[in-house]
């Protein structure tokens, strides 16, 4: 099945009528268990199954309407760099009738293409002005699998607080979706430190091609991310902090370890990156229940308890603190 024929066979459920705009907020997410590697690049299925926390407000605001005569996008209130509208408009291809155009409006409050996940908050923000805007009326399950084709990790911005996106194993990615996880984790903090805000030269998608192609550690990586997303939900319904932080460290740093063996090799990593994960490692042996994750990106987001808030502070004094279930809408 093409992504056309998935749209195709979705939009059969769409009920409404189309409206005249759109408008949504969609958060940003971190992956404790990632998604490395796909089972098919056009419908985007993913090879495991992840698990992330939504960033409360730090997300994208996207609007979107109708336009006459070609698409006009725009990030952060100016025209949007070519490559940028391209991904928007080839995605719009996908729900487009003949001659017809649409006006895209997105912001991100949160760094563009720097391991933040500014795809997923963004392809999640869009398809739910979409949503508006043709009235379909679908649930955020559907969305979630629209999502999906923009980037993968949209599927899981969906939703505030914990959000598992599920492999599936169907062939035509219907049972590819994700959906919220009921428990809230009131004293749970994510503290990112922003190493670099450049544009990353490989980005994520032909980061996980190369390494799915070449990497021979990347034979390890489902069984590993199969247990590490079981170990996550344990971790979550028994609150046990020390169990979540240290199997997010860990399957970070085997997703690196995946990068590294491949051919040629890639490393998102600057100095600053190791030289922070080492602080957390010292600041472990000191007694403080800190732990980190690293996307595909030189940027580090810690994990820890309200209770150490302070210690942290002091560790790393430019740390910005989220506190993902102290959002209203949470
Ligand atoms: C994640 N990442 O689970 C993992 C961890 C990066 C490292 O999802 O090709 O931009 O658009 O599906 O979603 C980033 O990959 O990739 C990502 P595509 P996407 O958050």
């Amino acid at each position: 099945m093409t992504r056309q024929q998935f749209v195709k066979l979705l939009l059969k459920r769409a009920k409404g009528k189309p409206g005249t705009r759109g408008a949504a907020f969609a958060p940003a997410n971190i992956a404790l268990c990632k998604y490395w590697g796909k089972r098919d690049p056009d419908l985007n299925l993913p090879v495991n199954s992840s698990l992330s926390i939504s960033l409360g407000k730090l997300g994208t605001h996207t609007a979107v309407k109708f336009a006459k005569t070609a698409d006009r996008i725009f990030l952060n209130g100016k025209p949007a760099p070519a490559d940028f509208a391209a991904r928007i408009s080839n995605y719009l291809d996908l729900f487009r009738a003949d001659g017809q155009f649409f006006e895209v409006r997105t912001k991100n409050n949160i760094p563009t293409a720097a391991g933040l996940a500014s795809s997923a908050s963004g392809f999640a923000a869009l398809v739910k002005a979409l949503d508006q805007l043709f009235g379909w009326g679908f649930n955020s399950r559907e969305l979630s699998m629209l999502a999906r084709l923009g980037s993968g990790s949209a599927t899981r911005s969906l939703y505030d607080g914990f959000a598992v996106w599920h492999a599936g194993v169907r062939a035509d990615g219907m049972d590819s979706y994700a959906e919220r996880l009921g428990s809230t984790w009131p004293a749970l903090r994510i503290g990112i430190l922003e190493v670099s805000k450049a544009r990353k030269k490989t980005g994520s998608t032909s980061g996980m091609n190369r390494t799915v192609e070449t990497s021979e550690l990347y034979e390890s990586w489902p069984a590993q991310a199969e247990c590490d997303f079981d170990e996550l939900r344990t971790a979550i319904a028994a609150q046990d902090f020390p169990m979540l932080g240290k199997t997010a460290e860990n399957n970070a740093l085997a997703m690196h370890a995946t990068m590294l063996a491949a051919w040629p090799p890639l490393c998102y990593w600057k100095p600053q990156t190791v030289a922070l994960m080492q602080k957390v490692w010292q600041a472990r042996e000191n007694g403080l229940e800190l732990y980190f994750t690293i996307d595909a990106g030189p940027n580090l987001k810690l994990l820890f308890l309200n209770e150490n808030q302070a210690a942290v502070k002091a560790l790393f004094p430019n740390v910005q603190i989220v506190s993902p279930f102290q959002n209203p809408k949470a």
